[in-house]
């Protein structure tokens, strides 16, 4: 296949940004018109939804596409790069490849990028204001704002690069995970106004397992003063402190995504004027999703909506109709193959996930999922203390099983949720539901076959 019939490939992505802090997904606290143009002009995933939620395993699930016990990552530990990686297979078929911003999956010898001709990456989970990078493995401080940085240096590797050959060009942001630092562009946003109240941000967590009710992650009480930034007023009743926080946490949270927004509106410009808009597949996407104060709660990791959902916003104009939205069962471990179907390269065998380019085109195949399975492995952190959990979610459906690795009940969760979207109330013991019941654990046993996960219980993971 010619270079010309290979699009080239940017794929922006975020840390911690959940598709509810977006216009184009019906937003009510904030606005994203930059991250809006690609949705206008492409496609919407409706359901798009990350394996394990949280930052490492989502990663190295979109590198190698496959499942956090296939890959070696489960939680925080670094990655193997001598995997097969899409980037990999990218670059041997001829594209150039490269990576810029946060990692996270270890620095060093066998963790550091490979298959990038080019990459420069934040240590760890890196900082937002004059951060030091790792630049082909060598230590250097970038004075500035990270988000602007990280940018900055994918213009200017797009400037360089050969143009008889396609890209494929990772630029993902620290923003907005926690500490949520702005800039000083966006230090005022919103500071005349209230951000609007999800309306569960009072989760009592009663009529669910144990393990909502004993997670660390409350605005009304997790949250630190480096998150906050001031020290609270004086004389704050719980519910008065539990405003002023989600006020806090959600103002700097938004003033750190609309800088992504510019960002993503630079690259896009960017694309306009070189005239590649047409030639290029613009991929605007995060991590995973993250509790913006729904259920009461920042962060991630539970296998509810807001913390499983990822943003997903596609651009291609030769294949994608502008405008368009899919509700198909998307997961992040879909990612590498669908870049490699772009490249005009088959799905290895041992990536575990499926190219959507013909779901993106509108044509979703026949057989495609009906249901995705789902494991977080971390029980009990220090500091979110959420339990290890695993289990299915349908079109309809969520099934969840908390397994612990200590001594206790079992505890399951079920969620209807065309009744109960808000997943407040679980109906696992209404005999309403029995049947569902019944066939969800057999069709949880099904997909846990299927992608090799039946090691049960597991070891502890460092
Ligand atoms: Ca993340």
């Amino acid at each position: 296949m010619s270079d010309e019939r290979r699009p080239n490939v940017l794929y922006i992505m975020s840390d911690d940004h959940a598709a509810h802090a977006m216009t184009c997904y019906g937003s009510v606290i904030n606005e994203t018109p930059q991250m809006d143009r690609i949705a206008d002009e492409g496609m919407r995933l409706d359901n798009c939804f990350c394996t394990n939620s949280i930052c490492t395993p989502s990663r190295a699930s979109i590198l190698t596409g496959k499942y956090s016990h296939l890959n070696g990552v489960r939680v925080f530990n670094d990655m193997d790069q001598r995997q097969l990686t899409a980037p990999k297979l990218l670059q041997a078929a001829g594209y150039q490849t490269a990576i810029f911003g946060k990692w996270h999956l270890g620095h060093g010898g066998i963790h550091d990028p490979q298959g990038f001709d080019r990459w420069c990456v934040l240590p760890g989970q890196g900082l937002y204001h004059d951060p030091e990078m790792f630049d082909q493995g060598e230590k250097r401080v970038f004075p500035g704002y990270a988000t602007d940085i990280i940018t900055d240096m994918s213009l200017e590797w797009l400037e360089q690069r050969d143009r008889e050959r396609p890209f494929f060009l990772m630029t993902h942001h620290k923003a907005p995970h926690r500490p949520w630092d702005p800039d000083e562009k966006h230090a005022r946003m919103y500071e005349e106004i209230d951000i609007p109240e999800p309306p569960t941000l009072w989760d009592d967590y009663s009529h669910r397992a144990t393990a909502a009710r004993e997670a660390k992650m409350r605005i009304s009480r997790d949250l630190r003063e480096r998150d906050v930034k001031v020290p609270p007023p004086d004389g704050l009743s719980e519910e008065e402190y539990t405003r002023w926080a989600y006020q806090r946490y959600m103002k700097d949270y938004l003033r750190c995504v609309a800088s992504v927004d510019d960002n993503v509106g630079r690259l896009l410009d960017w694309l306009d004027e070189e005239g590649l808009a047409e030639d290029t597949v613009v991929i605007y996407t995060s991590d995973q999703g993250f509790f913006l104060g729904d259920h009461g709660w920042y962060d991630k990791r539970f296998m509810y909506e807001e913390s499983l959902r990822m943003p997903f916003v596609v651009r291609y104009p030769r294949e994608i109709a502008a405008g368009s939205v899919s509700d198909d069962l998307i997961l992040n471990v879909d990612f590498a193959p669908l870049f490699l179907d772009y490249a005009g390269l088959q799905t290895p065998r041992q990536m575990q996930g499926t190219s959507f380019r013909a779901n993106l085109a509108g044509a979703t195949p026949d057989d495609w999922r009906q249901s995705f399975y789902y494991r977080y492995y971390i029980h009990i952190d220090g500091g979110h203390s959420v339990w290890a959990h695993y289990g299915l979610r349908t079109d309809r459906y969520k099934l969840i099983f908390y397994h612990r690795t200590d001594p206790g009940p079992q505890e399951w969760e079920l969620f209807d949720l065309q009744e109960d979207p808000l997943e407040m109330h679980s109906v696992y013991d209404d005999p309403a539901y029995a049947g569902v019941v019944a066939e969800l654990k057999e069709e949880l046993a099904r997909l846990r076959s299927e992608v090799g996960d039946q090691e049960d219980p597991w070891p502890e993971e460092g």
